[in-house]
């Protein structure tokens, strides 16, 4: 097993959903889902250890001396403490954010516990309102699809005017399909992969319903696009499972 999630903060099981459900109410970051959030992230994306464990590893080959490492969207701090753990440049710091109350506290617990030598801060803000300077990577693990997709272009460019030459975004998403029949194929897959992880068929529907247009998945196509027309040439899909990808571009 990869030292990738904080071990003291896998906690309570995700049972959310469990119960029917009078009324279906928009998903949010709240103190709930905080509580449960290590559980309910591993259960539910597929790859989802990998990613962050290969995220330490592209950390210690990108992050570069004086240099910031940004994580947007940073939960519990997973990607940040991977980052942290593998970085072995100097003067290198790493800023998480996120724009729940109830993560970033949580998330500042985490990070306190863990004493690697590379300095973490972490805030609560929206990313679109924050400033992106010197940095050599961005990690974007699973938050842009929760962005209205009319503010992902300007949150792009951004990231890559706040790169240094030869720094590299990280972003995974959960993604759709043009073609009807794989989409549904990639559905079903992803259902059985839940349904393994011990979630019934009544909490898959109705955290499905909890998601509608709060999560917003989009085409790897889309994705690329975006990326292109924000200025990186190069960028492409380094992993998927199903429905879940995750790309990197290099400025
Ligand atoms: C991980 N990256 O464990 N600004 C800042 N944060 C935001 C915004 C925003 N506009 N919108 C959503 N968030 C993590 C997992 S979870 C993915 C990321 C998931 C935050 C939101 O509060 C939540 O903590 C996170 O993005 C998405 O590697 O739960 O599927």
């Amino acid at each position: 097993m990869t030292k990738d999630i904080d071990e003291s903060t896998r906690t309570a099981t995700d049972q959310l959903f469990a119960e029917p459900l009078q009324q279906i109410e928009r998903f949010s970051f709240n103190k709930s889902v905080v509580d449960v959030f290590p559980d309910m992230i591993q259960r539910s994306i597929p790859g989802y250890s990998t990613i962050i464990g290969m995220i330490g590893d592209l950390a210690e080959r990108f992050a570069t001396d004086n240099s910031r490492c940004y994580d947007l969207g940073c939960s519990l701090g997973a990607a940040s403490l991977a980052m942290r753990r593998r970085i072995s440049a100097n003067h290198c710091e790493i800023i998480a954010i996120d724009n729940s109350a109830a993560m970033v506290e949580q998330c500042q617990r985490v990070v306190a516990r863990d004493h690697s030598a590379t300095p973490v801060s972490v805030h609560c803000a929206n990313l679109q309102d924050i400033e992106i300077e010197r940095a050599s990577v961005v990690v974007l693990n699973f938050t842009l699809q929760f962005i209205s997709p009319a503010e992902r272009d300007a949150i792009m460019a951004k990231i890559f005017n706040g790169l240094l030459p030869g720094g590299v975004l990280i972003l995974s998403e959960k993604v759709a399909f043009n073609d009807t029949r794989h989409h549904e194929l990639m559905i079903d897959l992803y259902h059985c992969f839940k349904r393994g992880n011990g979630y019934s068929d009544l909490e898959i529907a109705q955290k499905r319903d909890a998601l509608e247009n709060v999560l917003i998945p989009e085409t790897l196509d889309q994705h690329r696009q975006r990326l292109k027309s924000a200025g990186f040439a190069d960028a492409d899909v380094w992993f998927q499972c199903f429905n879940f990808a995750s790309l990197i571009a290099q400025k």
